[in-house]
């Protein structure tokens, strides 16, 4: 029999406002730890485009402020047309709209490293200015936001090489009472991540390292966990 739809394939899509009214519900907080989960949830969803088999490249960049950060892959790209029953591109409803419940509440499943892939939502509602760039079909597709909400629409912006989704973002200072990020926190777990997903190319490009630090570190296993006992 054909496969069909009911009630429970139906997500149920809310506002952000609730993610900007109480942030601990969604973060943990809004300290050093919360400021950082922002940053896990937006690494978490290109590492899923790896292990789900289409990407094979991420590239971090901690900008020269320390308070803004772009996360990059080489997968299919967030589609850009219009969902029927919302009338919303795919792009507009993973940075809008809250996949019903919150982290802390039980709603939600987890993976290692936070909401599966539900976050970006929650990163867009906490940040100050946040721009999400897919490339797909052949062209360059971005939308802005603004503490969550869209500064217009998807737009056309150029031609592209092969596909892949980048996201930058720059959390909120009204927020956060502190913004910056810490480099050797974010370099960790992007070493880590490259142990346990075999064969993902991870790039940490440090636009604030100082003398003496990296510019640029590349984390790449091919045995995995393997490599890691060795
Ligand atoms: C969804 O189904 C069609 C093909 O693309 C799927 C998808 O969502 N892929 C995806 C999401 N790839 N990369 C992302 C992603 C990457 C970053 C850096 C940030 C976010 C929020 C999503």
């Amino acid at each position: 029999m054909a496969p069909s739809y009911t009630a429970k394939d139906i997500t149920v899509l809310e506002g952000l406002e609730p993610v900007r009214r109480r942030p601990g519900m969604y973060i943990g907080g809004v300290g050093s730890a919360g400021l950082h989960h922002l940053v896990w949830e937006v690494l978490d969803n290109a590492v899923d485009e790896a292990m789900n088999g289409h990407a094979s490249n991420i590239v971090v960049t901690l900008h020269e402020d320390e308070s803004s950060l772009t996360v990059e892959d080489d997968g299919r790209g967030i589609p850009v047309d219009k969902v029927p029953r919302t009338k919303l591109t795919g792009l507009e409803t993973v940075f809008t709209k809250l996949h019903a419940g919150g982290k802390f509440d039980g709603n939600n499943y987890k993976t290692a490293g936070g909401l599966h892939g539900v976050g970006a939502s929650v990163v867009n509602a906490l940040s100050k200015e946040l721009i999400a760039t897919v490339k797909r079909d052949g062209a360059t597709w971005e939308q802005k936001y603004k503490q969550g909400e869209p500064v217009g629409g998807v737009k056309k912006v150029g031609p592209a090489r092969g596909t892949g989704t980048t996201v930058f973002f720059r959390p909120d200072p009204t927020i956060f009472p502190k913004t910056t990020f810490d480099a050797a926190i974010i370099r960790e777990r992007l070493e880590v991540a490259s142990y346990l997903h075999k064969g993902l190319k991870i790039v940490f490009e440090n636009e604030a390292a100082q003398s003496g630090q990296p510019k640029r570190e590349a984390f790449e296993h091919s045995e995995g966990l393997a490599d890691y006992l060795k």
